[in-house]
This record gives C-alpha cells, sequence and structure tokens, in this order.
C-alpha cells in the first residue's frame, strides 16, 4: 500500500547516517554502575566475576554482529570496533547503538547468574551508548590506547584507595593521601605499605580485556593430501594493545595484509 495520507510524517526523521570508510567505535557505559556496584555487593576496586559478565556479555555482541572486529573493556564500559567498509544497517547510528546497547544488556541479565550464583539482581541495569566515527587506522590506535591508558591510572588509583580504606582510612583520608601523586609514588605505596607488588596484580584489572577474531590455521589430512584453511574464533585476553607488537602479531584486525 502506497502513500496514505499519513505518510509526510516519515520527513520528520533525521538523517543519521555514519561517514563512509570510517571506523566506527559504539562505547556503551553501565548508568550509575557506582549505585549499581554497591547494591550488589560488588568486590572494590575490580569484581572478578563482574569483569567477567562484562566480557561475557561484549563476547555475545561480536558474535552477533560480524562486522565488529574488536572490542575493548574496562570497569563498566565497552567498545565497539565497527569496520570500515561495514554497512550494517545503512550505518545508521541509531540503530547501531541501539542494537548493540539492548543485545549487551539483555546479555547482563540472561547471564547474570551464572557469574553470580548466590546473587539475585535487583533491579534491571541499564546502559548509555555512542557512535564516533575514526578516519585512519592512527586515530583508531590512539582511541583504544586512551581507553587501555585510562583503565591503568584509575586502577593504579583505585588500589591505592581501596589499600588505604581497607587498612582504616576514611574515604576522604584517602583521597586527600593520593592526591596529587605520581605513578611511581603509588606503586612505591602499595609495595612498601601493603606487600603488593603493582606489576604481579592481574592484567585483567590493570589492562582491561580485549576481544577479536583469532585466526587459526586447520589442516585436515586427506590420505596423502594435507589442507590448510584458516578460520577466525572470537577470543578474549588481557595484554597491552598500545604498543604494536599486538598489531603486528594480528594485522589482519584492521584490514592490513599479511
Ligand atoms: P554514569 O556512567 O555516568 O551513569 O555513572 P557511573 O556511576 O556508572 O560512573 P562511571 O561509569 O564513570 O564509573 C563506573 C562505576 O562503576 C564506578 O564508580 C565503580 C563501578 N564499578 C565498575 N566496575 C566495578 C568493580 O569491578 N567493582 C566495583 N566495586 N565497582 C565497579
Ligand atoms: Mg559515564
Ligand atoms: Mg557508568
Ligand atoms: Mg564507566
Ligand atoms: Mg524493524
Amino acid at each position: 500500500m502506497a502513500n496514505s495520507k499519513y505518510e509526510y510524517v516519515k520527513s520528520f526523521e533525521v538523517e543519521d547516517r555514519l561517514l563512509p570508510c570510517t571506523w566506527v567505535v559504539v562505547r556503551i557505559d553501565g548508568r550509575s554502575f557506582h549505585r549499581f556496584a554497591d547494591v550488589h555487593g560488588f568486590e572494590k576496586p575490580n569484581d572478578i566475576n563482574a569483569l567477567n559478565l562484562m566480557n561475557e556479555c561484549a563476547k555475545a555482541v561480536m558474535e552477533d554482529l560480524t562486522d565488529i572486529v574488536f572490542a575493548y573493556g574496562v570497569s563498566d564500559e565497552y567498545s565497539f570496533v565497527i569496520q570500515k567498509a561495514s554497512n550494517l544497517y545503512k550505518r545508521r547510528s541509531s540503530k547501531l547503538v541501539s542494537v548493540i546497547v539492548s543485545l549487551f544488556a539483555a546479555s547482563y541479565v540472561f547471564n547474570w547468574h551464572t557469574h553470580f550464583p548466590d546473587k539475585k539482581l535487583q533491579y534491571p541495569p541499564a546502559f548509555d551508548g555512542r557512535a564516533v566515527c575514526y578516519p585512519d587506522d592512527s586515530i583508531l590506535r590512539d582511541y583504544l590506547s586512551w581507553r587501555q591508558v585510562d583503565c591503568h591510572i584509575n586502577n593504579q588509583y583505585n588500589t591505592c584507595l581501596w589499600s588505604l580504606i581497607k587498612a582504616g582510612k576514611s574515604k576522604d583520608c584517602a583521597n586527600s593521601e593520593l592526591k596529587g601523586t605520581r605513578a611511581d609514588f603509588k606503586n612505591e605505596m602499595l609495595f612498601t605499605q601493603f606487600g603488593i607488588n603493582y606489576n604481579e596484580l592481574p592484567q585483567l584489572f590493570r589492562k582491561g580485556s580485549y576481544i577479536y577474531r583469532k585466526k587459526v590455521q586447520n589442516s585436515t589430512a586427506n590420505g596423502t593430501q594435507i589442507s590448510r584453511k584458516s578460520s577466525f574464533v572470537v577470543t578474549i585476553d588481557h595484554g597491552d594493545i598500545i604498543g604494536d607488537t599486538f598489531w603486528k602479531e594480528h594485522p589482519y584486525i584492521l584490514g592490513a595484509e599479511e
């Protein structure tokens, strides 16, 4: 049925197609997770179960939306990188963001009980989301580095803060003790006062998590013939993504020739 008299209302819709041929990053972030973490008694500063749940949700999003080539997560946030050439939802920002955010939130509720078998979900969590275009690989790498540096700075600060609080200091007192201090001071404080070697804390806490489609070679023997095929396995890891090493080992993620 074409053209009812009501069709004109479509003209009120705004165009929100993201720039073509650019990396699209959709970042989602837990809404008021400060409160959510308190209500659900998350371990401070890092709750392994909560982080694993975030990772499982991000993996579910990546497995569903194959145009996502990489994801990086820390705390209550996750960034999803959609390949430059993608035409998913005609690159409409509102569609991409709403599908990713709702799939993530639904997965969070769906998978809650496997990570917190003894804790009842007290209320439905929500996530916000936004999409940003980055025009080239180097700026995309800088975006991801920005998030991983943020992870490090926050984790180092929070590790010190909660060590002081667990040792009996008030939150205000612990905050003022740390105010304006440098990284080496914080590492020294953790080591001398609390016997914590910062660099030996789990990579999950210090570096966050990334998910990518790892290329694996499968060899199958058929008589004397050996045929090799490669496939991609969605993989979670917690290493450094600021330096070149990871990207040189997996050049296919950003689409460069091997
Ligand atoms: P927003 O994002 O503006 O709605 O507000 P929040 O409260 O979500 O603030 P945000 O996203 O800047 O900070 C994340 C909060 O989530 C932070 O206050 C502490 C909480 N959080 C995230 N991961 C953990 C965790 O593993 N353990 C604990 N205890 N809290 C966590
Ligand atoms: Mg926020
Ligand atoms: Mg948040
Ligand atoms: Mg956050
Ligand atoms: Mg529809």
